[in-house]
């Protein structure tokens, strides 16, 4: 069995747009109140997940969920006129930030030998805590064969989870037997810390890993608290390496030396504040980068073009390929209507090392079948949002119109 990891991107779902809902995130609050590009956002994922596959990389996907959640709505006892922010929550787009769909642990790392996966309960953030149990009926159709895999439910609602947004691992290759990293958040900040302690505790145990090879790291109060809701804002790994800024962690050298001493060989390559401040990290999204490792084997990092635009990030990535480090390659692409909404290039996907040929086939991508989903999402997703619109029946219509083509077109009509 070759074990590869397999980023799954969140197809960009067609009722996209920016309400402002995540306290913490400073591009989302920001641009609260713009018109949305669904289609265009769409494209920009797909083109993302187009140029990792040519770089010979294996590309799987998640889709859209049934949007807007008249359930949750229900639940709430909420309607349009009288509660626009719940109405707005129920039309969220955002499950197709993966990197928050479910915490990974690849086959290597457990003690019964397949890849478990525990969807996040999102519970923080009221319009992301109803996503889960459609993410959990996607994860159990696309990772189905129990031979091989095992989805568990979320961790309980006590205890915030956000997925694989705030855990890293580090292996000398993926396929090899991994440190598993929970980075938490504590309270008591300007803004929530989404991830708690206890939850990466009981999902290290579902996962049946090897306390040896686990590790409990606190994010950095100031990090939070200037934007970094996710640890995937300032730090990102990929197999012996770690590129993080110096102001990630509330022990920086602390965990530096546990992770090294748990995994012996990890290169560190650390940002210094005095080069790219934390304030100019979280706008560029210079962390929230996919570290790929592709057939070369040379390490490559995709950086949303917002790190392009910016003089200190850009110059520090030319410094850093100059210096011969582990990371050889830096690779530009254009996801700025997820940008806008805190979502970069890592935020999109969720990373799985499997077989290809033990997910469910409806779920990887190629060349035809993105072709096939380009000209679904070109014809049917709305090519824009005016906030004013979120909430009518007529865009409720077209969402789910648009939605229920791509699924028609995949085959999942399961998941209507
Ligand atoms: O949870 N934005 C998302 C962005 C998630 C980014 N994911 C990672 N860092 N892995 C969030 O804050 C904004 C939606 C709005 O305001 O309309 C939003 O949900």
């Amino acid at each position: 069995m070759t074990l590869v990891e397999i980023n799954f991107d969140g197809v960009v779902g067609p009722s996209h747009n920016y309400a402002g809902l995540s306290l913490g995130n400073l591009a989302a609050t920001k641009n609260a109140g713009d018109t949305s590009y669904p289609r265009a956002a769409a494209l920009q994922g797909l083109a993302k997940m187009r140029g990792n596959m040519g770089a010979g990389l294996a590309q799987g996907f998640l889709l859209p969920l049934p949007r807007p959640e008249v359930k949750w709505l229900e639940a709430l006892a909420a309607d349009a006129t009288t509660n626009p922010a719940l109405v707005a929550g129920a039309w969220s787009a955002s499950s197709m930030w993966t990197a928050n769909a479910a915490t990974v642990s690849p086959a290597p790392d457990t003690a019964d030998g397949r890849c478990h996966l525990t969807v996040a309960n999102l519970v923080t953030m009221p319009h992301r805590s109803h996503e889960w149990p459609d993410t959990l009926a996607q994860l159990r159709l696309a990772f189905g064969d129990t031979q091989h895999f095992a989805v568990h439910g979320p961790v309980p609602p006590c205890f915030g989870d956000e997925g694989a947004a705030n855990h890293m691992r580090f292996a000398p290759s993926h396929g090899e037997p991994g440190l598993e990293v929970f980075v938490y958040g504590k309270g008591g900040g300007p803004f929530p810390a989404r991830q708690h302690e206890e939850a990466g505790r009981i999902v290290a145990r579902r996962h049946g890993l090897d306390p040896a090879r686990v590790l409990m790291v606190e994010q950095n109060p100031d990090a939070i608290a200037a934007g970094a809701f996710h640890n995937d804002v300032v730090a990102v790994a990929n197999e012996g390496v770690l590129f993080t800024h110096e102001l990630a962690f509330a022990d920086p050298a602390g965990t530096y030396d546990a992770i090294r001493a748990k995994c012996p060989g990890v290169e560190v390559v650390e940002v210094p504040a005095a080069s790219v401040s934390l304030a100019e990290a979280i706008r560029s999204y210079l962390f929230n980068a996919q570290l790929l490792t592709p057939p070369s084997g040379e390490m490559t990092l995709v950086v949303p073009s917002e790190c392009r635009d910016s003089t200190p990030v850009w110059n520090w990535l030319q410094q850093m390929l100059a210096s011969n480090g582990p990371i050889r390659h830096v690779k530009v692409v254009d996801v700025r209507q997820s940008m806008a909404n805190g979502g970069g290039p890592a935020c999109l996907r969720l990373r799985v090392v499997a077989d290809p040929a033990t997910v469910d086939p409806r779920f990887m991508l190629d060349d035809a079948k993105a072709d096939a989903m380009e000209a679904v999402v070109g014809t049917f997703w709305p090519e824009q949002i005016d906030t004013v619109d979120v909430g009518k029946e007529s865009l409720a219509n077209s969402v789910r119109t648009a939605r229920g083509k791509l699924l028609d077109l995949l085959g999942l009509g399961e998941l209507s």
